[in-house]
């Protein structure tokens, strides 16, 4: 079977794709420097229940399921950590007997900082952002093109990198005929925070590798994800990912639930017709392994829209609503000050069908789901830190 590296194996989708793919019979390593448990601490952010650390749900998962993931407890962006990974130098942090793996036939790289308000509290927050995502990405490229220049990249992206233009959004790609020449080229970005602009300079080098040296990549353009339960988190309650309710790496719809079951009036920001594409997070399991099984030719930049359906934020607030009441809950919505910068009312139309044509099975936002949430959300209802739902970063 074949080996497989994720870098930010920790993370809110990390951890679930270990799983998912370990159960699949996938040798998975995963790499991860706890950032995000790091960040939650300094700024006093709590989870909506508590997370092993890595290395006991690794043990934890073999326990139960007798799958090895193996961890190295490691900051990327020091180039020997990939290196040695990728030269089967690497001593890790927990593995059964601490064999080296073989050389990945893909590495799946989420090793960034992944929120927009984090990246926009401070000068500071700004820079690390922008320094820790394209230092991974950049020593990942070099790494893999000395060493390993046949392993496929997978890198997370995200739909912010197009912001909302006034036209349809492409597959990363768009033919331009300009003085009756034509080309194809990267669909015009424009990101609406300094962490989606880390994300389209990481396309960039990326991209660079891949007319450069040949590298083979994915890059997979995702819009919020939504839900925490999976078919392999289903097996112990203990092996679930991060829940994330805050302002700074909370995504839209799970801080809906938990103000919905908390009695917190929902936080429509502004006038609610942004528009984005969402998906739940067992359909970013299945879009990964769909993705690493159906690999692009040598030498290719893939991009795919990864999104299942869109809807404006008034519309995830009725939805929720609507549930919510259904359940008992006496569920409200306010429009408060955006603070963020972005268009409240626009035109949005991506594309989003390549996942789909290679076998990914859409799962939707649909009553069962978002009743999912309301019950595991109620069950920590008690443990509901009410003070971390407003927002506090402008820009
Ligand atoms: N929003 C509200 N109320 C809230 C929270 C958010 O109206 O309480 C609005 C935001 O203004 C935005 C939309 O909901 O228009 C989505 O916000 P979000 O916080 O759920 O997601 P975002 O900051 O865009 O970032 C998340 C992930 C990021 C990923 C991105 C995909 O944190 O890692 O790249 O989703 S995308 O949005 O398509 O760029």
């Amino acid at each position: 079977m074949q080996d497989v590296l994720i870098l930010g194996g920790d993370g809110y989708l990390g951890w679930p794709t270990a799983m998912h793919l370990s159960s699949k019979g996938y040798n998975v390593t995963v790499v991860d420097n706890y950032f995000r448990r790091k960040a939650c601490t300094e700024l006093n952010i709590k989870t909506l229940y508590e997370n092993f650390n890595l290395i006991n749900r690794a043990k934890l998962w073999y326990q139960l399921t007798g799958y090895e993931i193996k961890v190295l407890i490691a900051d990327l962006t020091d180039p020997e950590v990939i290196k040695n990974l990728l030269t089967n130098k690497t001593i890790y942090d927990w593995s059964i007997n601490n064999s080296n793996s073989q050389t990945p036939s893909s590495v799946i790289h989420y090793a960034e900082q992944p929120s927009a308000p984090y990246s926009l509290m401070s000068q500071n927050k700004s820079e690390f952002t922008l320094l820790n995502n394209l230092k991974v990405t950049h020593n990942l490229i070099w790494a893999v093109k000395e060493f390993s220049v046949d392993t496929h990249i997978v890198k997370l992206g995200t739909m912010g990198e197009y912001g909302t233009p006034n036209i349809d959004i492409e597959e990363g790609w768009i033919n331009i005929e300009h003085k009756g020449r034509k080309d194809k080229f990267l669909y015009p970005r424009q990101a609406g925070s300094i962490y989606h602009t880390s994300k389209i300079m990481d396309t960039d080098l990326l991209w660079y590798g891949v007319r450069m040296w040949d590298l083979t990549v994915t890059d997979l353009m995702q819009g919020p994800v939504y839900g925490y339960k999976t078919d392999e988190s289903s097996i112990d309650e203990r092996l679930n990912t991060i829940f994330n309710y805050d302002d700074i790496f909370g995504t839209i719809i799970n801080r809906f639930v938990v103000q919905a079951v908390s009695g917190i009036p929902l936080t429509i920001y502004g006038e609610g017709g942004q528009t984005r594409g969402y998906l739940n997070i067992k359909d970013t399991l299945q879009c990964l392994k769909m993705s690493i099984d159906v690999p692009p030719k040598k030498g290719e930049l893939r991009i795919f829209n990864q999104i299942i359906e869109t809807f404006t934020v008034n519309e995830l607030a009725k939805k929720i609503q609507d549930v919510g009441n259904q359940l008992g809950f006496n569920v409200k919505s306010q429009n408060i000050e955006n603070p963020r910068k972005e268009k409240e009312m626009h035109y949005y139309n991506p594309k989003y069908q390549g996942l789909i044509d290679i076998g990914v099975k859409p799962h939707y936002l649909d009553s069962k789901a978002i009743k999912d949430l309301f019950e595991t959300v109620e069950k920590y209802k008690e443990k509901i830190d009410k003070s971390l739902i407003f927002p506090r970063v402008k820009w």
